[in-house]
């Protein structure tokens, strides 16, 4: 479990304990970047009483698309068959967790906590940032042909041996954009995806760390997807006559 904080004091505790209870067996990273708040001491105890729980400590806030990187690299060099990552703030239900397992061991190479199938949801969102999240998750799906509902979802199960060989350490998108280009990579790879729903709800404490500029990058790295994938096919035609 890869969980990246940045000043997430108020929200780490309940969401190590309850993931714990949720699933005994799964070891928490948590990738903390120079929290100005505690959090890393907090993880630090929290590791100290309940045990298979470690802190990755960053030395500035260096963008949630490295620090999922960083979480990954750790955790399959541990050992790690799957690699989930989750949010800190209680956005994303540990209750959740065994089913993602569960879809990953039964042969899925990446299982996505996704609001927009049936049965998912995002509650308490701001009708602006839902509208900006549904039209953003149907933009990119549809450029690239993604045959995915929510290519942004931020909860997700990866087969570990399935992220070595999408070759995840050179995904360099950010944010929003690091999610869809993991997804686009994994497609590409010829992975399977399946998306079990979830409902999400929006953080109660803190406030969000991912700033409006990461919705521009996001759609500018579609279009950047888009063509690198026209290039690819023009090649192949080429080499294939
Ligand atoms: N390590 C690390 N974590 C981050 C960074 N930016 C955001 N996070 C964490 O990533 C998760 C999602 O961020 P959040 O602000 O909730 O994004 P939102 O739900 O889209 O508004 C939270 O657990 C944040 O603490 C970062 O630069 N580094
Ligand atoms: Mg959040």
């Amino acid at each position: 479990m890869v969980v990246p904080t940045y000043n997430e004091v108020e929200n780490l505790e309940e969401l190590v304990r309850r993931v714990r209870k949720a699933a005994p067996e799964a070891g928490i990273l948590v990738v903390d970047d120079a929290s100005t708040d505690g959090t890393a001491a907090l993880a630090a105890g929290l590791a100290a009483e309940l045990g298979d729980v470690a802190v990755l400590e960053r030395p500035a806030k260096l963008g949630l698309g490295s620090a999922y990187r960083d979480g990954f690299r750790r955790a399959i060099d541990e050992g790690a068959d799957i690699c989930v990552q989750m949010d800190a703030d209680l956005s994303h239900d540990p209750d959740v967790l065994p089913a993602l397992l569960a879809n990953v061991e039964l042969g899925a190479d990446l299982a996505i906590g996704s609001r927009y199938v049936p049965g998912g949801l995002t509650e308490n969102w701001p009708r602006r940032r839902r509208w900006l999240s549904r039209w953003g998750n149907r933009y990119a799906a549809g450029v690239l042909g993604l045959a995915v509902n929510d290519a942004t979802a931020g909860y997700r199960a990866y087969r570990s041996d399935a992220l070595a060989e999408m070759d995840f350490e050179t995904v360099s998108a950010d944010g929003y954009g690091f999610q869809i280009e993991m997804t686009h990579r994994l497609v590409r790879c010829g992975g399977r995806i399946v998306e079990f729903p979830v409902e999400f709800r929006d953080r109660r404490a803190g406030e969000s760390k991912l700033s409006q500029g990461i919705v521009g990058e996001a759609l500018g790295l579609v279009v950047r997807l888009w063509l690198a994938d026209r290039r690819g096919r023009r090649l192949r035609r080429r080499s294939n006559g």
